[in-house]
Parts: structure tokens; C-alpha cells; sequence
């Protein structure tokens, strides 16, 4: 047994059944991307497995475990429960996972968001997440998807613009790292 068959059986049990092939999904885009690029295979194939690892646990916990643990979490992130899980996924990878690469946590921590200037594994994730073949529902996928692979700045615009575009429908909604990494690629 290799350390990638304990934490893909690790992963399925915390994981429901859809979340769980996501997951591979993310994974397997997220090692094409590191091939392309040039970023580390097995940091890329890490990362992307154990970015939605909080992903499962229920709102109510996940909004306890920040508290309790002081966890480095905005208002903003308890008032909006689908983004805690990045930040809460970082220390869950951390403490369940016994992942100490600051590299990685950073992508866990960033890939719902996105931010400003990220390194190449967090647009790795951040993408990854995007276009795994399980999506559908999102416009433009072919064409982002081709771009992924063609030029990962672009490719960074286009999702950022479709999802500020996306949530403008409740832009009280809105987090201010989504905002800004909008912004921020709009002009690279
Ligand atoms: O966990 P996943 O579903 O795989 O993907 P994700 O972690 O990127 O979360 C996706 C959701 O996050 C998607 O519905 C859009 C939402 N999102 C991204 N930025 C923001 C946001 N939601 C809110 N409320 N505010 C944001 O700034
Ligand atoms: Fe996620
Ligand atoms: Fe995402
Ligand atoms: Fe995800």
C-alpha cells in the first residue's frame, strides 16, 4: 500500500460518494496542470485530494471547530458557511492529515476565493477545481478548460470574472479575496 491509498481511503470516509469523485477529478486535473507547468507532481496530487477535506462536515460543526479553535477565520466566512470550509480544511489537513507544507495549506486555503497573486499550486487547485470533468453546470467550461492548458493567467480572468458575475446576483454575498483577485487578474 503506497501513502496514496491510505489517504484516498481516509479521504472516501470523510468524503460523501459525489465529493469523493470530485475530488479524484480535482486530482487528476491538478497533476495534468503540474505537468504542464512544471509544478511538483506529488504536491499538485496532495493538494488537490485534500482541498474539500472539510468540505462534509456539517455547517453548525464547521462554524463550532473555527470558534473553538480560533481559528484565523473573518465574520465575513462565519456568515457564509460555503467559505469556511478552505480555511477550516487547512487546519483539518493539518491536524487529521499530518500535512506540514505550507505550500499545499496555502492552496487548501485559497482555492474557494482565490486572492491576489497566487503561486502556482494555488492556481493549480484553484482551476483544477473549476474544470474537473464532474463539473457542468458552469458557462464557457470548454473554452476555460482549453485555456487552462494554453495560458493559466487568462484562464485565472475567466473564472474569476464568471464567478463575480455569478454572485452579483447577491453581492452582499460577495468575500472581498474574490473581489480582489478579480481585480487583480483582470489587469495581468
Ligand atoms: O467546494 P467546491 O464546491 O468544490 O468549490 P469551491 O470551494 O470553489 O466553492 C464553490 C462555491 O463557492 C461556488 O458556489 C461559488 C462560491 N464562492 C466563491 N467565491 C465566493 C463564493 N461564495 C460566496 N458567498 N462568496 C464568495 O466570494
Ligand atoms: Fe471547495
Ligand atoms: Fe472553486
Ligand atoms: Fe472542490
Amino acid at each position: 500500500k503506497t501513502r496514496w491509498d491510505t489517504l484516498e481511503a481516509k479521504l472516501q470516509k470523510a468524503l460523501t460518494e459525489n465529493r469523493y469523485r470530485h475530488t479524484l477529478g480535482v486530482t487528476y486535473t491538478a497533476c495534468a496542470l503540474a505537468m504542464v507547468y512544471g509544478e511538483d507532481l506529488d504536491a499538485a496530487r496532495t493538494a488537490g485530494l485534500l482541498h474539500d477535506c472539510a468540505k462534509c462536515i456539517p455547517n453548525s460543526e464547521k462554524i463550532s471547530i473555527c470558534k473553538k479553535k480560533q481559528l484565523d477565520v473573518t465574520e465575513f466566512e462565519l456568515d457564509h458557511p460555503v467559505l469556511l470550509h478552505a480555511k477550516l480544511g487547512v487546519f483539518v489537513a493539518q491536524n487529521e492529515y499530518g500535512i506540514t507544507d505550507t505550500g499545499i495549506l496555502d492552496a487548501i486555503r485559497w482555492h474557494t476565493t482565490g486572492k491576489p497573486d497566487m503561486t502556482l499550486l494555488e492556481k493549480i487547485v484553484f482551476i483544477s477545481d473549476y474544470i474537473e470533468p464532474n463539473r457542468t453546470k458552469q458557462p464557457h467550461l470548454a473554452e476555460i478548460r482549453k485555456t487552462a492548458f494554453a495560458d493559466i493567467d487568462l484562464c485565472l480572468y475567466m473564472i474569476l470574472k464568471d464567478t463575480v458575475e455569478y454572485l452579483s446576483e447577491n453581492p452582499k454575498s460577495m468575500d472581498t479575496m474574490t473581489t480582489s483577485a478579480y481585480e487583480y487578474y483582470k489587469n495581468v
